[in-house]
Formats: structure tokens, C-alpha cells, sequence
């Protein structure tokens, strides 16, 4: 039996590997152990706009209230390179050259968090894309007004989770941790 990959390890897997293993190591299967089973990791930038305002703390606040668990985080400066493959997707929009420009135009404070569910429910505590639409209680309506100028970034979905947390972060950045109050905002442990 294989012991439980390191952090690095666990973040490269598909949640389906991740599933299999838990099977091998447990003898039981993933679906019985649904919020492990659904655990996720996510890639969430507070943008230059947000960290000159002075908001890195209050949303790092509102993910940690929400339960999530912190697995990397480095404030840096964002090269066009990096600016390029993270926003490739986007390439040929109209907002195109915008975008690069106000990405790259102050640092930013990328992270890395985790939990149940993780990238649905970050998407979630940020707001719809537009400032304007976003639930109230969320991050972009309650600071933002503007698409352009709409504070954060996570990821859209698990295979562009595991590309953007490989993009920004090494495999020995991703810190494999738990906390004593994890039992109480997980339900599977
Ligand atoms: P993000 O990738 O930054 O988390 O945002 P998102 O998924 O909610 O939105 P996405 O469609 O991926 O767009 C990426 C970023 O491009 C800017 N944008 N501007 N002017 C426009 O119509 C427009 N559309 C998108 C936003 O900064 C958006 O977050
Ligand atoms: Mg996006």
C-alpha cells in the first residue's frame, strides 16, 4: 500500500487519481468519502488593483472565514510572460491588451487554497465577473465596479486549477498542513 502523496504530489493528481488512491490506501471507495473525495485546490490572485487599495487582507480574511485552507501564497511582480500563459485563453478578446496591462501593472499576491469544493466556492465568494452583477456579500460587489478593475482572479474549473497552480507555484511551495480545526469544517475528517 502507497502512503498518501506530499502536497506537490496531491495537487498534480486528477481527482479521480486522488480517488484511487484513497481506495487503495483505505480499501474503501472515494464516494464514501465524499468531501475528501471533493477536495480541491484553487489558484486565487488579489490583482494590482485590489493590493493597492489596500484589500490583500480582507480577502484573505473572507477565504479563511469561509474555512478554506491556505496551502501557498508569494506577493511578486507578474512578468508579461507569466501575464501571457495565464490570461492565454483570452488571446485575440477585444479586453486582450487591457487585461495584460492591468495585471502586470503592480504586484499581486498569488495564493494557492484548499478545501471541499474549493473552486466552485472561491468562484462563488469573489462574484459574477462583472462588479455590477455580482451577489452582494461577494468580494467584486462589495469593492468593485468595473470589469477591468474586478480585485481577484480564481480558477474556472479542476483542469485549470491544476494548470494555474503549476503555472505559479513550484511543487515545494505547496505546503501539505492541517489544522486542528479542519474536523470542524470538514466533515469528512
Ligand atoms: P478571472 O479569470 O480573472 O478570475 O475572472 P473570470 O474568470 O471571472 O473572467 P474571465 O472571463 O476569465 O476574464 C478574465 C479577466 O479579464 C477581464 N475581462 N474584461 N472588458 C471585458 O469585457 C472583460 N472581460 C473580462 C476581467 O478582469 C476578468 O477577470
Ligand atoms: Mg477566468
Amino acid at each position: 500500500m502507497r502512503s498518501k502523496p506530499t502536497g506537490a504530489e496531491w495537487s498534480r493528481l486528477d481527482p479521480i487519481g486522488r480517488g484511487r488512491i484513497i481506495e487503495a490506501e483505505l480499501g474503501v471507495r472515494p464516494e464514501f468519502l465524499f468531501a475528501e473525495a471533493n477536495l480541491e485546490r484553487t489558484l486565487v490572485l488579489v490583482k494590482p488593483d485590489a493590493v493597492q487599495r489596500g484589500l490583500m487582507g480582507e480577502i484573505v480574511a473572507r477565504l479563511e472565514r469561509r474555512g478554506l485552507r491556505l496551502v501557498a501564497a508569494r506577493f511578486q511582480r507578474v512578468d508579461r510572460a507569466l501575464a501571457e500563459r495565464h490570461y492565454a485563453v483570452h488571446k485575440g478578446k477585444p479586453f486582450y491588451p487591457g487585461l495584460l496591462d492591468y495585471i502586470t501593472s503592480s504586484p499581486v499576491l498569488a495564493m494557492v487554497w484548499e478545501g471541499p469544493n474549493a473552486i466552485g466556492a472561491v468562484r462563488q465568494t469573489m462574484g459574477s465577473t462583472r462588479p455590477a452583477e455580482a451577489a452582494p456579500g461577494s468580494v467584486r460587489h462589495d469593492f468593485g465596479l468595473e470589469v477591468g478593475r474586478n480585485l481577484t482572479h480564481a480558477s474556472d474549473g479542476p483542469d485549470t486549477a491544476l494548470e494555474e497552480v503549476n503555472l505559479w507555484f513550484r511543487p515545494d511551495e505547496l505546503v501539505d498542513w492541517e489544522r486542528s480545526v479542519d474536523r470542524w469544517v470538514f466533515e469528512s475528517k
